[in-house]
């Protein structure tokens, strides 16, 4: 009875976290733990098992058990075509049968793009013997030198009559060390002019450099959404950011009139004279009631 109740609901195991996140985009050796079972999957996860990351040219290591309330043979492998079945390209990822509940089977390749690996991108790792109920995601990153173009601000909004700006960076990536060319395209056509400071940008190695992408709109341009689609490339590689352009109406202010020069110059002249006139003739006044009161 007891032995049943332990089949229906999963076993008291902690599925051991087997996700990397790599940092260095250098060979590095990368070990799994991988728990089988028929019923619960690879770690006891039940559905999709843990998702393995690797770096192209790591040396994998997967560490294999059966889980002790399973009863079955397993073998890890990658399934390319996902048909479910070991393939001949498939072999070189196929690990030994396992089925011990105390000792690990150590299974130890080299992931190799386009040796052993048919490129960069995820597949599916399954049992050979139950592909249905045991599998996970795994994950080979390249290590190629790469750059990538961001924009900041992505979206932009532009008050017809007038302009605005986004900064576009090329960021290194794997390392990647070089020059770039930049260029833009805007659609639908007919709407803001796009014109970047930097015709081209130097790409520091593990860095990135940038310059300023000037939207401009005058005040014919059709209001409404666009796309800017700034493009790096090199001689191998091309990279695009897009920015979102809204064009939109300018909003009409009230008019304030301008003060004429003349009436500003002529109201101080009045009042300048006003004062002067005012102050002679209270010293006046002041004058002959001095002369009244000093009278015998
Ligand atoms: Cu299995």
């Amino acid at each position: 009875m007891l032995l049943l109740l332990a089949f229906l609901s999963p076993p008291p195991f902690q599925p051991l976290s087997t996700v990397t996140h790599p940092a260095a985009a250098s060979p590095v050796h990368r070990t799994f733990w991988l728990t089988g079972s028929s019923n619960w999957g690879w770690n006891l996860t039940q559905q999709i098992g843990p998702q393995l990351e690797v770096y192209d040219r790591d040396n994998v290591t997967l560490m294999l058990i059966k889980h002790q309330f399973d009863g079955i043979t397993h073998n890890w492998f990658l399934d390319f075509n996902n048909n479910f079945v070991v393939d001949s390209n498939e072999q070189a990822t196929s690990s030994l049968d396992f089925s011990s509940t105390t000792q690990y089977t150590n299974f130890t390749f080299t992931v190799t793009v386009e040796g052993n690996i048919p490129g960069t991108g995820s597949w599916n790792y399954r049992c050979k013997y139950h592909p249905t109920s045991m599998f996970g995601v795994f994950t080979v990153v390249s290590t190629a030198p790469d750059f990538a173009v961001t924009s900041t601000p992505a979206s932009l909004t532009v008050v017809r009559g007038s302009s605005n700006t986004s900064t576009i960076r090329a960021v290194s990536v794997n390392n990647f060390m070089g020059s770039v060319t930049l260029s833009t395209t805007v659609s639908p056509g007919g709407g803001p002019t796009a014109v970047l400071g930097l015709g081209g940008l130097v790409v520091p190695a593990g860095s990135s450099n940038s310059t300023g992408l000037t939207v401009s709109t005058t005040a014919s341009t059709p209001t409404g959404s666009y796309t800017i689609s700034v493009t790096a490339s090199n001689s191998t590689v091309s990279r695009s950011t897009q920015v979102s352009v809204t064009v939109v109406e300018a909003v009409s202010q009230p008019s304030t009139p301008p003060v004429p020069t003349l009436i500003f110059a002529g109201v101080i002249g009045a009042g300048v004279i006003f004062l002067t006139v005012a102050a002679l003739a209270l010293a006046r006044r002041r004058k002959r009631e001095n002369k009244t009161s000093s009278s015998p």
